[in-house]
């Protein structure tokens, strides 16, 4: 899977490239190609943005350079996401979904936002990652390469993304190990019985417990 990331700022993904994702990225699983729009202004002050048509605060970054750098990019069969907080809120269904595509393009936006001619003209998909103003789309560019990189064969074990929480409609059940007492708390019996079938039954009770605990919702 191939992340093409357009974004003013691309050491702000330096920190994506650490743990499971590193790995992934070594081995050649997953790739980030991080085009910095900034490259493609034509102004010899490398200027990307100006005020806004009509007045107001903040600038806007102009359509023909984030054009320019969108067209820079070989895989132009590739899906465009715009990381905006007026996009569909991302899902585990979603990310699902997504992981299933050969390459994306993320489109981040920063300041105001970007001229909305090539937002028309480019985008294919606006995406949010929850109901909050960020300072910019790159934090969310990270979120989501982060879910969709986790299904990508081979990147976990199989087993992690089908066990865990969302991923069968439940939250996940609790977690134990060594020691088997810790300040008192003993861990839960049928996990040292070493009866499987209980142990699925036990997990499968708590996980419907925990689910209509903290999110009722789910289960609506
Ligand atoms: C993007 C917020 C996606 C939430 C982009 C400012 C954003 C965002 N989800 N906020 N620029």
């Amino acid at each position: 899977m191939k992340f093409n990331v357009l974004t003013l700022f691309p050491e702000m993904f330096d920190p994506i490239k650490q743990s499971v994702i590193g790995k992934a990225l070594e081995k050649n699983i997953v790739e980030i190609n991080l085009i910095n729009i900034r490259d493609f202004s034509k102004d010899k002050h490398k200027k990307v943005d100006d005020t806004p048509y009509g007045g107001g605060a903040g600038m806007v970054i102009r359509p023909d350079v984030v054009y320019d750098a969108y067209k820079s990019i070989k895989d132009s069969n590739a899906k465009v996401i715009y990381l905006s907080p007026q996009g569909t809120t991302l899902n585990q269904k979603m990310v699902e979904e997504l992981s299933k595509e050969e390459s994306l393009i993320l489109l981040c936006g920063h300041y105001e936002g970007i001229d909305q001619r090539v937002i028309d003209k480019i985008v294919d998909k606006e995406i949010s990652i929850g109901n909050y103003v960020l300072t910019g789309g790159e934090i969310p560019a990270m979120v989501l390469i982060d879910a969709v990189s986790r299904y990508i064969p081979e990147v976990l074990s199989e087993e992690s993304t089908k066990e865990e929480s969302f991923s069968n409609g439940l939250l996940e059940y609790p977690q134990y190990t060594r020691p088997e007492v810790f300040e008192g708390e003993k861990v839960p019996e049928v996990l040292i019985s070493g009866h499987h079938e209980n142990i699925d039954k036990w997990r499968k009770q708590e996980s419907v417990k925990i689910t209509k605990m903290k999110r009722p919702d789910l289960l609506e």
